[in-house]
């Protein structure tokens, strides 16, 4: 399978639920790699279909509509406009972004429900589901929540926990309890349409495990490993569900269903491609049936067995489709040493980045390229972030090409100088030049898009290395035709760079094409030493990294902290409950309501005030350990609540003679506990 030639490439991502912005996880699981490949692709002058759009359908989608009270409908009109639009501005390329609620997705995926259930593929099977009877309809998925019984996570879902990855049924749960009420959900008889994974077993194994031994990434093979050589097989997996959004399911006797979110999410990459070729009036049908057409699916690790198992099971029942010839799957993102969590707030935001570094998307794309979980889980923080950008992209990248171009206007008046007699620099840095290209597209081909970044900072070094070698700064003092040979490979280096950078960064790549007045540059024009010829003009040069300073990154840090600090708090529970007491027990309390009279710190502690207070019974002294929480002013004249008849109690010489009582928040804060109107003071309290 390997090398065979393809005549066109269909390049998916997996569709996002439309349930929430994006954030860097998105990013760096599939959208990125994606586009690196598409771009190289077209830069190769392949034939491509690039699709995408929003998932719209599942559980995902209702449990938020719930949470914020809002309909499904609405929920999804929001994110798949919000998601489009972050793609766009982060120069993801697809061909097309669609959304599973088109007529057209809708049409396509229940066709292919029906060709299945013509074909008599599935296994139609009453079982029990959980129902909650309080909120009166069955809990697909995501609407139970119970224990795991593989790792014990207490807040595993009905299809898989995300502790440990297991990929689950409701009924494997322990202490099921329904996300809508909270209640025990009980079981109730339903009917559903189940696709007999087992059936498929031989011919998986064959085509992933033998096949694609070779050209498939181990994570996603050993994934597949897992699933088809588990000890119980693959099971049979319901396509349908008892919930009112999403695909009705096109048979008869099944009114009130819809098809699983999981049957069809992937059937919308062929959606989209009907759709984009439509607007372009071109048949869509050879980018999914033609044996020539490379099919390559990005997706994350959590999405393998639907892109490896199930969805090639269907495409190939229903036969006339191409299967994947490659699901180059990565593994998790994480942030700052945490699972990035959207219900945590725990994330960098794509609309908030921008914000916040405008026109900096290649400084994302890069980090996220050259740290991407390719192989294993990784982690972003933002030191690395700065130090990339400060080390790498502005010391070594962006300092190369400004020397070439800022160099060449101040001796040659921004025209291109020419050749003259090489030395061994010269050649050194000229074999460079050819070797690159190949290099890095052979990275690319191999989806291993961090080692070509690598390989393509590395030739930026060779540039920027050269110039160091070469001293043109110098050599301009007595030799303008050796300055003038210097800078014109070194302009030579840069347009190459340009080309070659492209897939990684789009928006420098466009600014140095621009600086170079270049246009239509392919990836085939490299290696050429002469992409900038003598005589040629070139623009001033502009800025294309600039440093990112500590407290920039020490503010995104604190953001997260505070979002951490504020979920704890969301998350605090009360403290538990006391010993029961008796009425006789607590009688023996004279509380009080009493005025601070004065207040003043406590010489040589940092805990203590030292308060007077009328107790409407005369004045009394009290020390109280709220010298951290209030100054002086903040209490005088104030009522509060004060325990009159506690012992009275020397501390640090002072006799206090009661105790001043408080309401403690969760994050340790205290709140005086006054009065709704004035009252007298010495009120009783009980
Ligand atoms: N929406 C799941 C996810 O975002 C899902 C991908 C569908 S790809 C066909 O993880
Ligand atoms: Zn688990």
């Amino acid at each position: 399978m390997k090398n065979k030639n393809f005549k066109r490439y269909t390049v998916t991502s997996a569709l996002p639920y439309a349930n929430g912005p994006l954030h860097i996880g998105h990013l760096a699981g599939c959208y990125i790699p994606s586009d690196i490949y598409v771009r190289y692709l077209r830069s190769n002058d392949r034939d491509v279909a690039y699709v995408c759009g929003s998932d719209e359908h599942g559980v995902a989608i209702t449990i938020k509509a719930k949470k914020e009270g809002i309909t499904p409908q609405e929920v999804v009109d929001r994110y798949h406009e919000i998601m489009k639009k972050s793609f766009e501005e982060f120069g993801i390329s697809f061909d097309h972004y669609s959304r599973t609620s088109a007529k057209i997705h809708h049409e396509t995926a229940a066709g292919f429900f029906k060709d299945l259930y013509e074909k008599g593929e599935f296994l139609e099977q009453v079982t029990e589901q959980y129902y909650d009877e309080e909120a009166g309809q069955f809990l697909a998925d995501r609407y139970i929540e119970g224990t795991c019984p593989k790792c014990g996570h207490d807040g595993a879902y009905g299809d898989q926990c995300e502790k440990c990855g297991s990929s689950l049924n409701p009924t494997d749960l322990i202490n099921p309890k329904s996300k809508l009420s909270g209640s025990t959900p009980v079981l109730r008889e339903t009917k559903h349409w189940f696709l007999d994974l087992a059936r498929y077993t031989d011919f998986l194994k064959n085509w992933i495990l033998v096949e694609h031994a070779n050209d498939w990434k181990n994570n996603v093979l050993g994934q597949c490993r897992s699933w088809l050589e588990a000890g119980e097989g693959l099971q049979a997996r319901s396509m349908t569900r008892d919930m009112d959004w999403g695909i009705p399911v096109p048979v008869e006797g099944a009114e009130g269903k819809v098809l699983y979110v999981w049957f069809d999410a992937p059937i919308g990459y062929i959606s989209s491609t009907k759709e984009w070729a439509a607007q372009k009036g071109i048949d869509w049908e050879p980018y999914w049936k033609d044996e020539e057409t490379k099919l390559v699916h990005f997706i994350g690790k959590d999405n393998i067995v639907f892109h490896c198992i199930i969805f090639p099971a269907i495409l190939k029942t229903h036969g006339g489709y191409v299967l994947p010839e490659n699901v180059p799957a990565n593994e998790f993102l994480n942030l700052e040493g945490d699972k990035i969590s959207t219900s945590r707030n725990w994330a960098v935001w794509l609309h908030e980045y921008l914000e916040e570094f405008p026109g900096k998307q290649d400084v994302l794309r890069y980090v996220l390229t050259a740290n991407a979980p390719e192989t294993k889980d990784n982690d972003f923080t933002w030191k690395d972030f700065q130090s990339r950008n400060n080390s790498e992209l502005v010391a070594v990248f962006g300092n190369f090409v400004n020397r070439a171009v800022v160099l060449t206007h101040k001796f040659f008046d921004g025209q291109i100088p020419a050749l003259a007699e090489l030395n061994d620099f010269d050649r050194d840095a000229l074999a460079a030049l050819q070797e690159y290209p190949e290099k890095i597209a052979a990275s690319i081909e191999r989806y291993r898009f961090r080692e070509a970044l690598s390989f393509v900072m590395d030739f930026a070094r060779v540039g920027n290395k050269y110039l160091a070698d070469t001293e043109p700064w110098k050599t301009i003092k007595e030799d303008q035709e050796r300055t003038g040979t210097i800078l014109n490979i070194a302009l030579n280096i840069a347009a190459n760079l340009a080309v070659l950078a492209e897939p990684f960064l789009p928006f420098t790549a466009a600014k140095m094409f621009d600086m170079f007045n270049l246009k239509g540059l392919k990836w085939q024009d490299t290696g050429r030493q002469d992409l900038l010829q003598a005589g040629q003009k070139i623009n001033a040069a502009s800025l294309l990294f600039e440093k990112i300073e500590d407290n920039v990154v020490e503010a995104q840090v604190n953001k997260l902290m505070e979002s951490k600090k504020q979920n704890e708090l969301a998350n605090a529970k009360a403290a538990p409950m006391k010993d029961i007491i008796t009425y006789d027990d607590f009688a023996k309390l004279d509380m009080r309501l009493v005025k601070v009279l004065t207040a003043e710190p406590m010489p040589k502690s940092k805990k203590l005030l030292k308060l007077t207070v009328d107790t409407g019974l005369g004045v009394r002294t009290v020390l109280s350990g709220v010298a951290e929480h209030f100054k002086p002013e903040d209490l005088i004249g104030k009522q509060v609540t004060m325990l009159i008849n506690l012992a009275p109690r020397k501390m640090m010489g002072v006799d206090s003679e009661g105790m001043i009582l408080m309401a403690e928040d969760r994050d340790g804060s205290l709140r005086l506990l006054n009065p709704d109107r004035p009252t007298a003071d010495g009120s009783t309290i009980s």
